[in-house]
């Protein structure tokens, strides 16, 4: 996918697949973040991203089928990753001042567009098409910090699903989904709490306690379904009370994996205001979102997150989506040595730490320049020095190459041109 800077006005422009975007002081994507954008890891052939996805849909498929035995849902899996600030906060009900907003945790193209930072993004629009069973999976984009568990881009799976009174109750029961005058009672109720401290347990008032408890027990039994499909059914699992802005009462799954509690996914009763926004007012829902990465590097002993992008056909080759009940683990081709240097630099003065300085920003220009042969990166020291009134930070950045031995020359190449491009970049002078 091509991607260039406007030649004109070396800021004033994207152009991303053929189309022109405006930039502003909100612009933050990176070329290296852009050349993600079509790759679609998770509609590659026998790559673990699509079995798991497979694996995903035909659970669903076989779930739920409509009377002629046709399956329900219906998947969208090459929806843009371009999306509005509406499409990925305001009409989930994100608060303005919500944190996960911030310029330092999305990517934007400018001001009002960005790169989604989650598949729910393009919920409402699904819903307000018509759309009442529906899947949606795709690449998305969040600065975060480097390690073998996080990577800039990783692939999410979200899911809906409507009903409407008959479907929840049958025809004969006397039972109904919203409470008969919940209109006047919401508007003289309080505001409700959106900090994401909140876990607000309790149902929306809009909603039946029926309802809320007859939804709350399909969902919660089609996903452990779906845990005990891709882990076994021996499977340890609990529910963790949560908060999302778009879903109220709130779960995580968590399942015990080798000792430990991994979450696999968010989920939970839609909230009545964007079903009513999209036209979807006779209808409850739930919804949940979840990370092909993080199942995938489970159930295939994956180690290391950038290996999901490695072209290395000895990589490649251990997955084949021909069987896909029998998931092979991986067999690393061999580990190849690590390499630490550290890299110290004074900002300008006035700069600190949280103060025009952020980390996620170091972080990112490293990707830029030196790309998957950073494993990990980590803030070692913090230092002031009280004459100049300067601050000075460390980063240990930790090389490794995923197919060969990095030389140390290579990797003082490497470092040198990051230490070049900080000065650059954030008028940093090298200690
Ligand atoms: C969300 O993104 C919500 N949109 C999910 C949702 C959808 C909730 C619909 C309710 C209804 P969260 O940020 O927790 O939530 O991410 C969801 C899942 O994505 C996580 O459970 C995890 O499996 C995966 N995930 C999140 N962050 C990362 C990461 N940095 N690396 C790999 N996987 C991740
Ligand atoms: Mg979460």
């Amino acid at each position: 996918m091509a991607t260039s800077v406007g030649a004109a006005d070396a800021k004033a422009s994207l152009e991303i697949d053929g189309k022109i975007y405006p930039t502003d002081d909100w612009t933050n994507v990176t070329p290296k973040i852009l050349s993600y954008l079509g790759v679609n890891k998770h509609l590659q052939r026998n790559h673990p991203l699509s079995i798991i996805r497979q694996r995903i849909i035909n659970y669903f498929y076989a779930c739920y089928r409509n009377s002629r035995g046709n399956p329900l849902f219906s998947v969208y899996d090459q929806l843009s990753p371009i999306v509005t600030v509406e499409q990925n906060f305001d009409n989930l009900l994100f608060p303005a001042d919500h944190v996960s907003r911030n310029k330092s945790d999305c990517y934007y193209i400018n001001q009002n567009q960005l790169l989604r930072a989650h598949t729910t993004a393009h919920q409402a629009d699904l819903i307000a098409c018509g759309l009442d069973n529906f899947l949606v999976t795709g690449e998305v984009y969040r600065r975060d910090e480097i390690d073998c568990t996080h990577y800039p881009v990783f692939h999410q799976l979200d899911a809906v699903r409507l009903v409407t009174k008959d479907t929840l109750f049958g025809r004969n029961l006397d039972l109904e989904i919203f409470e008969n005058d919940w209109q006047f009672k919401v508007k003289d109720a309080p505001k409700p709490e959106t900090s994401s401290k909140c876990l607000d347990q309790t149902k929306q008032m809009c909603h039946t306690l029926e309802a809320v408890k007859l939804m709350e027990h399909e969902m919660k039994g089609v996903l452990v379904g779906l845990a005990q499909d891709l882990f076994g059914s021996q499977l340890e699992y609990r529910w963790v009370d949560t908060y999302f802005p778009f879903t109220q009462p709130s779960w995580e799954l968590e399942v015990l994996y080798n000792g430990k509690w991994l979450e696999v996914l968010g989920c939970g009763i839609m909230r009545h205001e964007i079903l009513q926004r999209s036209g979807a007012h006779n209808n409850i829902g739930y919804a949940f979102g979840l990370g092909l990465e993080r199942l995938a590097m489970v159930l295939f002993d994956i180690p290391d997150i950038r290996l999901f992008w490695s072209n290395d056909s000895g990589f490649l080759k251990q997955f084949n989506e021909d069987n896909l009940h029998k998931l092979p683990k991986y067999k690393p081709i061999s580990v190849y040595p690590q390499c630490s240097n550290d890299l110290s630099f004074w900002l300008p003065l006035g700069v600190d730490v949280d103060a025009g300085f952020a980390c996620n920003d170091f972080y990112d220009l490293v990707r830029s320049v030196a790309g998957d042969v950073v494993e990990q990166i980590s803030l070692v020291d913090r230092f002031k020095n009280r004459k100049t009134n300067k601050s000075s930070v460390c980063f240990r950045i930790v090389y490794r190459h995923m197919e060969r031995t990095l030389t140390q020359a290579e990797v003082n190449e490497i470092h040198k041109s990051i230490a070049d491009a900080c000065v650059e970049t954030f008028k940093a002078e090298i200690r």
